[in-house]
């Protein structure tokens, strides 16, 4: 592979932002170390301007894309999972399935001891050796007492996170929380690490965090912002522990989180229609706000995961388009929310999203600096990506490549 040289940020002021792209490469079966080197001849990137955080508005359009060099080899033996994750020799319950039930174990490695996944569980779960890089990772850099998953549907990321941590998880559907709750136990998580909110994040990114503090007790400017709270605040839900832990509502919220981790539903499974880089946080993910009539998944969703006999422009022009528009934040105006909230962000994104709209959005929610766009392989193919705010990545950006 010969080196591409990287777009260079001339502009050295704090008003600029460098998406700094990295390769994780992990294994779960199939392959070796040896049959998958990794590329060690990444060009030798542009000097990065220092994070900081600076809630003006800037110039956008200082965004400058540079892949930096992997920082440690992947070491084979921590990741290899001792078993078969891709198999077919058990017929899929659901053909329409089949594609991601073949890799039933690879989501979970337990899956066999009763791991349970509604219809959108299936196809947007994390893979596990992904997820529990991701929490590695965000324990070592960002060390959260306390996190909050903002997305946590049947618990792939929160399982993951609390395998090291405090995590706080938040679904509006109760339902994918008693099934986290389930998958938790079979993991063996202990009940203190784990509580499950069942609430729209929405109003909790909005109302109840600024700066990782809760304020929701905290008195209210005007009466505008009073009428908006009363307007927006969820009917309480009750509280049940299932399977050993708590699910309630926004009176079980600590009163700090120290990090975000969002995982939210970009659209459904033919998010791949835009291309390679076409996926636009702007324009194609859509989080329904609270209070009107949210839009669940329904079992008649499986009928629609067949796609292919549409053609390309209809599947654009119908991609997400069940969702209330009137009703929604875009994946720049979560990121916003999620950044006043507590700075320390981790968000995943579709691996054809368009970079440079990530590093806009990030300089729309105050950051400057950089961010740290990290690409995971999985047997040497790309399935994730993670997007991390709130530091500062330039150190990896001038590290020497390890070869
Ligand atoms: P995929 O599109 O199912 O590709 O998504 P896969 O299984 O790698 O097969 P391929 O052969 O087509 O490449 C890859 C990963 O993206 C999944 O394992 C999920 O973790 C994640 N993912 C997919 N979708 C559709 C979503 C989604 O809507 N929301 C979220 N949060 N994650 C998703």
């Amino acid at each position: 592979m010969s080196p591409r040289t990287p777009p260079v940020n001339r502009d050295a002021s704090p008003q600029a932002m460098s998406v700094l792209v990295t390769r994780i490469d992990l294994y779960d079966s199939g392959f070796t170390y040896a049959e998958t080197p990794l590329p060690l001849d990444y060009p030798h990137p542009p000097p990065i301007t220092p994070y900081s955080f600076d809630p003006t508005p800037c110039d956008r359009s200082s965004v400058a894309i540079c892949r930096v060099p992997p920082a440690t080899p992947p070491c084979p033996s921590q990741y290899w999972m001792e078993m078969n994750v891709v198999d077919n020799s058990t017929p899929s319950p659901n053909p329409s399935i089949t594609k991601y039930w073949n890799q039933r174990r690879r989501l979970f490695s337990r899956f066999d001891q009763g791991i349970e996944l509604d219809a959108e569980g299936w196809f947007s779960v994390t893979p596990e050796q992904i997820a529990d890089h991701v929490a590695r990772e965000t324990q070592k850099q960002y060390a959260p007492r306390i996190l909050l998953d903002a997305f946590c549907g049947c618990g792939g990321n929160a399982i993951a996170f609390a395998k090291v941590t405090k995590v706080v998880a938040v679904d509006v559907d109760r339902q994918k929380l008693r099934r986290a709750a389930h998958n938790a136990r079979l993991y063996g998580i202990a009940s203190e690490n784990l509580v499950f909110i069942e609430c729209n994040v929405l109003f909790v990114l909005e109302y109840c965090y600024k700066a990782g503090q809760f304020v929701l007790d905290e008195p209210i400017a005007s009466p505008e912002k009073a009428n908006a709270l009363m307007e927006a605040m969820p009917p309480p839900v009750e509280t049940e522990v299932c399977e050993g832990f708590q699910i309630g509502g926004i009176d079980l919220l600590p009163r700090e989180i120290d990090a975000i981790f969002m995982d939210p539903p970009w659209g459904g499974v033919d998010y791949e229609v835009f291309g390679k880089h076409g996926y636009d946080l702007e324009h194609n993910m859509k989080i329904e706000r609270p209070s009107r009539s949210v839009t669940t998944v329904q079992d008649d969703f499986f009928d629609s995961f067949a796609t292919s006999n549409r053609n390309r422009q209809e599947r654009r022009a119908q991609f997400n388009c069940t969702v209330d528009d009137s009703n929604c934040v875009n994946g720049v105006e979560l990121l916003q929310l999620a950044a006043a909230a507590t700075p320390a962000v981790l968000y995943d994104v579709p691996r054809n999203t368009r970079r440079q709209s990530v590093g806009q959005a990030a300089l729309a929610a105050g950051y400057r600096g950089n961010c740290l766009w990290e690409e995971h392989f999985l047997n040497a193919r790309l399935k994730t990506v993670t997007v991390y705010f709130g530091r500062d990545w330039s150190s990896l950006a001038t590290a020497k490549n390890a070869s």
